[in-house]
């Protein structure tokens, strides 16, 4: 028999449980994410693979005049891929189908540039078809890039190029199963006086949904998902996955800035994809195999990404084997285990947690929520309330330095502004965060910190704010802290490193050597601008200079900013080497950090 104390408890269950039902949850507010834009965003991190004839031949934009049997795997092993993408926790694997050499790397019949033409398994070998089926076999989502810019299409720069671009699609993502993204990439190195194509976006896109209804298209502008702005891994720490899009229809020139963070109340969901590789270039080269980015840099890349409401696609190119090398997948399993280290263990978990304000007073949108892994239980307050805030308060002080959050985005983005205290053991409160945006998912670097209490302060909501996760770690393995060096506009660049386009760069090696290239380094981030194209001449006596290049291109330079090594067709013997720059990005300035000879015997 039950007693009147339990008979009370179970009819107080009742009515709050029956209080729960009925109060509503909040209703959406803004732009928002379809299903296939929220099942993408979940996937957090994917392996991005940059293969094709450039793996070969060491270009990283092939012009599309390589022959076929340039591209000879000799031991392709794309279920070695997929284990490691698998190995790393991505969750997907995009590749290049067609770069803009035009090579493809299935056997399409609309083009003449293709594993088809090439001797490489006598014309019979498919690199799509082994990835998608080892993407199947491991678990993993597969996608394809697709370039629009075609450096071999004779019918590229004529209305004709779009129905060929289409049936390319048509082919490409109708043999291979589920396709979860389709990547256009917007690069185009034409110049002043290449050919225009005018691309029909609107046949390329309903061609995409017409085959794969389902696909998340990426362009710099989507629709599925934008470009983050930039290549070396980092979305803006104000970051909104809604953007505005009529000033690219109006033919408004990409904004770099606007794409990094993305707009407030932005008409369309757009969000943001961070793509950078973890070697200098997009393709493999033996010559950058020592020179793959740090542990630290991943995480830091992984903090600017993920942890910025975007998605991680990380650029691991294959070798000439067909396998991804040794030293790439080794920093990759390091990558995984500084990211287990650091997100195993929760310091929120097992909190005493409360909140200002909780919608209806119902259990339903309890803080407690954001303390569970379950996606879909979110703390909720009431309309109109847009500055609540939450408090954890711990049973003995917790030592963390990352404080991550997320919103529930199915029901929009909606956090403007907000900062995190911490309370120390003497009950003093301070200031460790003080932030704009969170989105589906923030990962704020705070300093090191150890607290018995903590408080998060949404300081500015579109409409009430709606959190599913809030949760407390610590990092003692990248060494990044909130004043870490941060990838971004502000990092300091000798006066020297920015020359007036006027100037030309002359090296004196001080005696005549013999060279088997050379390098150019712009300046950090590319600031002061880069040198597009470029004549390289040399001299023994500094008086007689002998031609090398001509207006020869840095292939992608603006967007990867990074060292370009240019090898010489054959050595070239030299006491003076310039430089002249013929197009830069900036009208006036052009970095540069680095210009020297490589001798390395490799032509
Ligand atoms: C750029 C391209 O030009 C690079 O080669 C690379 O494919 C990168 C992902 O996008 O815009």
């Amino acid at each position: 028999m039950k007693n009147l104390f339990e008979i009370l408890h179970l009819a107080a269950a009742t009515v709050l449980v029956a209080g729960s039902c009925s109060v509503r949850p909040p209703a959406p507010y803004g732009a928002l994410p379809s299903d296939a834009q929220l099942k993408w965003q979940k996937m957090e991190t994917n392996m991005f693979i940059h293969f094709g004839p450039n793996t070969f031949t060491s270009a990283e934009w092939g012009d599309g005049t390589e022959s076929a049997d340039v591209f000879a795997p000799s031991d392709l092993d794309c279920r070695q891929w997929a284990a490691t993408a698998k190995a790393v926790g991505m969750k997907g694997i995009i590749i290049t189908a067609k770069h803009h050499d035009g090579f493809c790397l299935w056997p399409n019949p609309v083009s003449g540039h293709t594993v088809a033409q090439s001797s490489w398994r006598d014309g019979q070998g498919d690199v799509l078809k082994e990835l998608s089926e080892a993407c199947r076999e491991y678990g993993l989502e597969f996608g394809v890039y697709v370039s629009p810019w075609d450096r071999n299409d004779p019918h590229y720069g004529t209305d004709e190029y779009n129905d060929v671009f289409r049936r390319t699609l048509e082919d490409v993502l109708g043999r291979y199963g589920e396709v979860f993204e389709q990547w256009f990439d917007g690069a185009c190195g034409e110049g002043p006086n290449g050919k225009v194509q005018v691309y029909d976006w609107n046949l390329f896109n309903s061609t995409v949904y017409k085959m794969q209804p389902d696909a998340v298209i990426f362009s710099n502008v989507g629709p599925g998902c934008r470009w983050v702005g930039n290549e070396y891994g980092s979305a803006g720490s104000t970051c909104w996955g809604t953007m505005n899009v009529s000033w690219l229809s109006s033919g408004g020139n990409i904004d770099r800035g606007i794409l990094n963070s993305g707009e407030m109340n932005g008409e369309k969901w757009v969000p943001a994809e961070t793509d950078v590789s973890i070697r200098p270039g997009w393709f493999w080269r033996e010559s950058e195999n020592s020179r793959l980015k740090s542990l630290g840099n991943l995480m830091k890349i992984y903090y600017e990404s993920v942890g910025r409401n975007s998605l991680l696609l990380l650029n691991v190119p294959p070798d000439t084997r067909g396998h991804i090398y040794e030293a790439d997948s080794l920093r990759l399993m390091a990558f995984r285990a500084a990211l287990d280290y650091v997100l195993s263990v929760n310091y929120a978990e097992g909190a005493m947690i409360s909140a200002s304000d909780v919608r209806g007073d119902s259990e339903m949108f309890s803080p407690a929520n954001l303390l569970d892994e379950d996606y879909d239980s979110y703390w909720a307050v009431d309309d109109g309330i847009t500055t609540p805030y939450v408090t954890l308060e711990f049973d003995s002080p917790r030592t963390f330095n990352r404080v991550m959050l997320q919103e529930y985005i199915p029901l929009g983005q909606r956090v403007y502004s907000f900062t995190v205290e911490a309370m120390s053991e003497d009950g003093e409160w301070t200031e460790i965060a003080r932030e704009t945006t969170i989105g589906y998912k923030r990962i704020v670097l705070v300093p090191q910190t150890t607290a018995v209490a903590l408080r998060v302060n949404i300081t500015g909501s579109l409409a009430c704010p709606v959190l599913n996760r809030l949760a407390l770690y610590q990092d003692n393995i990248s060494g990044l802290g909130p004043e870490g060096p941060v990838a971004g506009k502000d990092c300091f660049i000798p006066e020297e490193y920015i020359v007036p386009v006027s100037e030309a760069k002359v090296l004196d090696l001080g005696e005549v050597k013999e060279a088997d290239g050379f390098f150019y380094t712009p300046a950090d981030l590319g600031q002061g601008g880069c040198v597009i194209t470029y004549n390289l001449e040399v001299s023994l006596d500094g008086n007689n200079w002998t031609a090398v290049f001509k207006d020869r291109m840095f292939d992608n330079i603006v967007n990867n900013p990074v060292r370009q090594d240019v090898r010489f067709t054959s050595p070239v013997k030299m006491r003076y080497m310039r430089m002249t720059p013929v197009r830069t990005s900036d009208p006036d300035t052009y970095g540069i950090s680095g210009f020297g000879i490589l001798t390395d015997g490799s032509l």
